[in-house]
């Protein structure tokens, strides 16, 4: 392409240009779910039962009843009546709404109270009698299959006769065990069991919702935080029998999702009940505790990995066997196609020529989820059980961590290429990646410097993590929410003067789509972000969408807006053609402008051609300009990256202090580096999480022990290093932009890389493995043991 004149600068892709959003978020004037307020609004609170496991006996409500502003109080029994007592999970199984004869978790929802204010409806909550019969409870998930373990789900028993819920496998078996069985002879085969704890997202905002019934005219509005709200809508037409016209979902601003924000919780589902019930708007808020205890939790994965590699380190095969606690319903977000999620993503970045993974997924007396935590549904899982098991392998065969991954990564000119497991990567340059991480970084410095340390009896550990990652769901035939395929949309409106709103299918939670979606508008068309308006999150206005989860934004919705702007493009030319008397072929195009080519002068901006679409537009088309896209792609895209840490521990404490953390990121072609690296900031930040701090731990009796933050250590500012980052650029090809998502890459990157650092500092004595969290406790414990505490 000539280009003939600097034209307008348009901020399109890899701009830091300042996110549109901010002007009213740091101004305090974001407009959340908690800012809704209409007139006659009413206030709910949820009884929530003590007892993991208990048969309830009875329900007294009249004195909550008595109690000055109560207005109504909803249970079990009274759902049942609707048809209401159990609603479907994300993963097709039922879960209840409100209990009736018995609960199975602590904080399991027992009653809805309504009342004229949120202190009225908590005194009224408070006022609810309860009368339970405690039975025998099961946290630990390999007790729940042993044969006399207490069946947690009678209410389905005829088709699932014991606590377990599904066994799953996948890969070739026969072929795994005869290469595991050639190492035995001939090579090396490493072990390792470890444990994913179960962590929550924990979103600074909590879940809530308003639920406005309209009886003159039959329409629903419900504002919720949502992440998915079409699909939710869809999902509340099915259970309810409301006709899916007649229900409006508008996810406001969402002060964080994290995956928390996926699957529909029992408090909606009793607001839009309360609200038909009393003809007033009823607003329901979680508190924190709520938050923590009762809405969907991540990981949680029992993992026993192996490895068989020839003396060289060489890897030929992986078997994996995961024992996955699900609670007491199974609300896992997932595709249906596959049960664990994306977990055979866990080969990595590592050619493996065999690969076998088996998971069995049990009931427990815990809260449900296994929601996909800044994670493509349990890639998080996946990638730290092979960063763990390759650092394992490098010990084993006496070889640097370093490498021994740059011995076994997928090489370049592989791509696209076939995993053991049967994923299809789409590019990658993985060596790449690491050497400019240990560049860097000073890596043979930094193990120089090891060495000097662990001689005068100091530890230092350095970790890496080469992860891959899998974001971007569908392509619609194998991935689906709750059956719907799994497409994404947008849908773009040219004003006559130029100025654009764009409407989205995915809903933002803080990523900043308004202004990054506005880039690819302004890239592909050449007009301004400040030009283009995204809107998106109201059922009633947005294209049909799937929402924002698993990083599928950039990948299918950034896609789909990149191709409704060609559609715009196209027809801009014909319109310009028509304007300048010249056949469509002869017009060159530059970012915001169509010219005659050999004719640099003649031309006609965007915006003239967008006026003449409304004014002078050829007969043979039809006016305005407006295109919708419905983007189903082709494949899902595969960023990944190296990340490496280096910590000292207290040998006087046990304490881990990080001492630096570079993140060499590589999602494709980026849209906005600014906002690339706040992504990756953040997320790093929820990946040093659960490996230092964060676990919801649950004791014997089954009560949470990590109810609040002060027992749920989320790291602040006080605990997180300053992240260091840096990028490799290896586009998607299958992309319309070639972007990749990178939203969860830090997250799902982060854990391994720490771990494999404390892991490192502690080699030397032995140390082959210790689960996350790191804590100071357990490190200490070791330091003893190995006669290094001081
Ligand atoms: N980008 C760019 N470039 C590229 C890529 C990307 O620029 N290449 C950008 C975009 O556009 C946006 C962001 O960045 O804005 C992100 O993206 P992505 O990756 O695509 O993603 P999304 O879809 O959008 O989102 C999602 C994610 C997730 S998934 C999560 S968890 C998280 C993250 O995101 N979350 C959140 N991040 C965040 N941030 C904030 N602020 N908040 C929140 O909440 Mo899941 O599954 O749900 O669990």
């Amino acid at each position: 392409m000539t280009t003939t004149s600097a034209g307008p600068h348009v901020h399109g892709l890899g701009e830091p240009y300042k996110r549109k959003e901010d002007a009213r978020f740091i101004r305090g004037k974001g407009n959340y779910v908690d800012d809704i307020q209409l007139p006659g609004m009413l206030y709910a609170d949820i009884v929530r039962s003590p007892y993991a496991h208990a048969l309830i006996k009875s329900i007294d409500i009249s004195k909550a009843l008595q109690v000055p502003g109560v207005v109504a109080v909803i249970t079990g029994k009274d759902l049942e009546a609707a048809g209401l007592a159990w609603m479907p999970t994300l993963s097709g199984d039922s879960e209840a709404v409100l209990a009736v004869d018995r609960v199975l978790y602590q904080m399991q929802e027992v009653a809805f109270v309504v009342a004229e204010s949120r202190y009225a409806a908590a005194d009224g909550a408070a006022a609810v009698e309860v009368d339970y019969d405690p039975l025998p409870v099961v946290v630990d998930p390999h007790k729940a299959l042993a044969p006399d373990a207490p069946l947690l789900r009678p209410d389905k028993k005829d088709r699932q006769p014991t606590n377990q819920i599904y066994h799953w496998e996948t890969g070739d078996r026969a072929a795994t065990d005869a290469a595991f069985a050639e190492a035995e002879q001939n090579g090396v085969v490493v072990r390792q069991d470890m444990y994913v704890p179960r962590i929550h997202p924990a979103p600074i905002e909590t879940c809530g919702c308003v639920a406005d019934y309209n009886a003159a005219t039959g329409k629903l509005t419900v504002w919720m935080t949502s992440q998915a709200p079409h699909a939710h809508r869809t999902l509340f037409a099915i259970v309810s029998g409301l006709p899916e016209h007649r229900i409006r979902v508008i996810s406001p601003d969402v002060g964080g999702g994290f995956g928390n924000k996926v699957p529909i919780y029992p408090g909606y589902v009793c607001a839009v009940v309360a609200a038909l019930k009393t003809g007033r708007p009823v607003k329901w808020i979680e508190d924190r505790t709520e938050n923590l205890t009762s809405t969907g939790f991540a990981r949680d994965y029992h993992i026993h990995a192996e490895i068989a590699a020839d003396k060289e380190g060489t890897v030929k095969a992986l078997r994996v066997y995961t024992l996955a606690d699900h609670g007491a319903f199974d609300a896992a977000a997932q595709p249906t196609k596959f049960p664990a999620g994306l977990f055979h993503i866990c080969t990595g970045s590592y050619d493996f020529k065999h690969a076998h993974v088996a998971v069995d997924a049990v009931h427990t007396n815990k809260a449900p989820g296994g929601i996909a935590y800044r994670c493509s549904f349990r890639v998080t899982e996946a990638s730290y059980l092979i960063e763990r098991m390759m650092d394992t392998l490098a010990r084993e065969v006496g070889k640097d961590p370093a490498e021994i991954r740059l011995q076994n990564f997928i090489k370049p000119e592989a791509f696209p290429y076939r995993s053991a497991l049967g994923w299809t990567y789409d590019s990658g340059n993985y060596e790449r990646a690491l050497r400019l991480a240990m560049e860097k970084i000073g890596y043979e410095e930094l193990r120089r410097e090891q060495a000097e340390k662990r001689a005068r009896g100091e530890l230092m550990g350095i970790g890496i993590s080469s992860f891959t990652e899998i974001v971007g769901a569908g392509p619609g035939k194998h991935f689906d929410i709750a059956g719907i395929q799994m497409f994404d949309s947008c849908e773009i409106r040219v004003h006559p003067t130029g100025k654009v709103l764009a409407r989205i299918g995915v809903q933002t939670q803080g990523q900043g789509h308004e202004t990054t979606f506005a880039q690819i508008i302004a890239a592909e068309l050449g007009i301004s972000p400040d030009d283009v308006d995204v809107e998106h999150g109201d059922t009633d206005t947005a294209p049909y969408g799937l929402g924002t989860y698993a990083s599928r934004s950039t990948p299918v919705g950034g896609a789909a807006t990149a191709v409704a702007a060609r559609k715009i493009r196209d027809k801009a030319r014909k319109i310009a053609a028509y304007l300048l008397e010249v056949g469509e072929e002869d017009l060159e195009w530059e970012p915001g402008r169509f010219y005659v080519r050999g004719s640099p002068s003649k031309g006609k901006t965007i915006q003239e051609i967008a006026f003449a679409a409304y004014t002078n537009c050829p007969p043979y088309l039809e006016p305005g300009l407006e295109a919708v896209n419905y983007y189903d792609p082709p494949n899902l895209t595969y960023p990944f990256g190296s990340y490496i840490c280096v910590v000292d521990i207290d040998r006087g404490t046990g304490e881990v202090h990080i001492r630096r953390f570079l993140a060499v990121d590589d999602c494709g072609t980026v849209i906005n580096p600014m906002i690339v690296e706040g992504q990756i900031h953040g997320g790093l930040t929820q990946g040093l999480a659960p490996a230092l701090y964060e676990q919801l731990a649950y004791d014997e009796d089954g009560n949470v022990l990590g109810s609040n933050f002060q027992d749920y250590l989320i790291p602040t500012a006080m605990e997180t290093p300053r992240w260091e980052t840096a990028r490799t650029v290896t586009p998607s090809p299958h992309h319309p932009i070639g972007a990749k998502g990178v939203g969860e890459s830090p997250t799902v990157g982060a854990p391994q890389a720490i771990a494999n650092a404390v892991v490192d500092a502690l080699a030397h004595v032995g140390v082959r493995h210790i689960d996350i969290p790191i804590t100071p406790w357990k490190v200490w414990a070791i330091l003893k043991e190995k006669g290094l505490a001081t």
